[in-house]
């Protein structure tokens, strides 16, 4: 015979169905408001800052092909949406951003000056880490933005720290911190959302779900794919968000940035979207047929979708042309600053390198 549940039991069985309510409210709320009310002006700003990035990642799959670029080299192209949906409701200077080594689109959507960019890419003094940090290893406090790391998942426990500090100088920041569907499943990941949910920090994790962690597929390497399930374990309340659709990704940055700014601790967010490139410029991508790419070119293009947008809304397509041959002109611009620019001195060899015993 089965046993009664005790009074205990049924309390925690009562609890538990509220917070599997209170897990889901923000997926629900995101349900209910899935796209960000943009004015003409505000899209056309989405639309230049996704096409900044796409024209300047293109400038450096050339100029690595070219040779210019040493080292490694991960592209953006294809999550434009993601970078600037989330932080376009972030507030430059306050909230601090983190991610991983597919990092040069999450800059120039924090307005970093896409020559200092390039510059970096290339090597040279002139780079936002003096040259030396190369296309991973980027960073710049005063914008707020802590890299730009190499280690699959490291920057989550470093998100952390960075929305620990925000709570501890009680500057209001909030730290977004981005990691692939792959990191998902690093262990450092989920320490990172215990301690951040058990001391309420102020913090955004975003899962970019872009289909694959270098060669391996989602579905071969992830026993659970719906990876914004994946805080329910640690309270944190999940969202599944349209990463190819810039105004969706900007109606659930809003619902997640009200949560976390109340005060009620981090938020987990899965942004889906798609990489058209290798994992970087030297992954030829064999483990997927070209039908699948052209597939998500034609059909979910984020930034030729909000093209489309704007010419339905009647925006004169003279506009959208001169945001082009802007944009056109500022990568060029900053690939003749970084082609042009000198190479650190050698003596800088022997700068920022740390010599200490512990
Ligand atoms: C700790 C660690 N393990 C393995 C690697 C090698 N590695 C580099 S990228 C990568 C795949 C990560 O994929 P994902 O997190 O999905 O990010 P994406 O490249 O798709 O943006 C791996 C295994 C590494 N850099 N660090």
């Amino acid at each position: 015979m089965a046993k009664k549940p005790t009074a205990a039991a049924a309390a925690k069985a009562a609890a538990a169905t509220e917070e599997t309510f209170a897990l889901r409210s923000l997926q629900e709320a995101h349900a209910a408001n899935k796209r960000y009310a943009a004015s003409d002006e505000e899209l056309l700003h989405f639309y230049e800052q996704m096409l900044l990035i796409r024209r300047f990642e293109e400038k450096a799959g050339q100029l690595y092909g070219l040779g210019l670029i040493g080292g490694f080299c991960h592209l953006y192209i294809g999550q434009e949406a993601v970078a600037v949906g989330l932080q376009s409701a972030l507030e430059a200077g306050k909230d601090s951003v983190i991610t991983g080594y597919r990092d040069h689109g999450h800059m120039l959507a924090y307005g970093i000056d896409p020559k200092v960019i390039m510059a970096e890419l290339t090597g040279r003094a002139a780079g936002i880490s003096r040259g030396k940090g190369g296309s991973m290893h980027m960073f710049s406090t005063d914008h707020k933005f802590y890299g730009g790391h190499g280690i699959v998942g490291a920057q989550v426990p470093l998100g952390a720290g960075l929305a620990f500090a925000h709570k501890y100088r009680g500057d209001g920041g909030v730290c977004m911190a981005y990691f692939g569907d792959g990191a998902a499943n690093q262990g450092q990941v989920y320490e990172a959302f215990n301690m951040a949910s058990l001391w309420k920090l102020p913090i955004v994790f975003v899962v970019e779900n872009n289909g694959y962690a270098m060669g391996t597929a989602v579905k071969r390497g992830s026993a659970e794919t719906e990876f914004y399930r994946r805080g329910t374990a640690f309270r944190i309340p999940g969202m599944d968000v349209n990463g190819m659709d810039v105004l969706e990704v900007r109606a659930a940055a809003n619902i997640a940035l009200d949560y976390v700014r109340a005060g009620n601790g981090p938020v987990l967010m899965e942004l889906n979207t798609y990489r058209y490139r290798g994992h970087s410029m030297s992954d030829p991508a064999k483990y997927r047929s070209r039908e699948e790419v052209q597939e998500m070119r034609d059909k979910h293009d984020p930034i030729e979708g909000a093209k489309a947008e704007l010419l339905a809304r009647g925006v004169a397509e003279d506009r959208i042309k001169e945001i082009d041959k802007r944009i056109r002109s500022i990568v060029a611009e900053s690939a003749d600053f970084a082609e042009n620019s000198p190479e650190p001195e050698m003596t800088e060899l022997y700068t920022d390198v740390l010599v200490e015993s512990y």
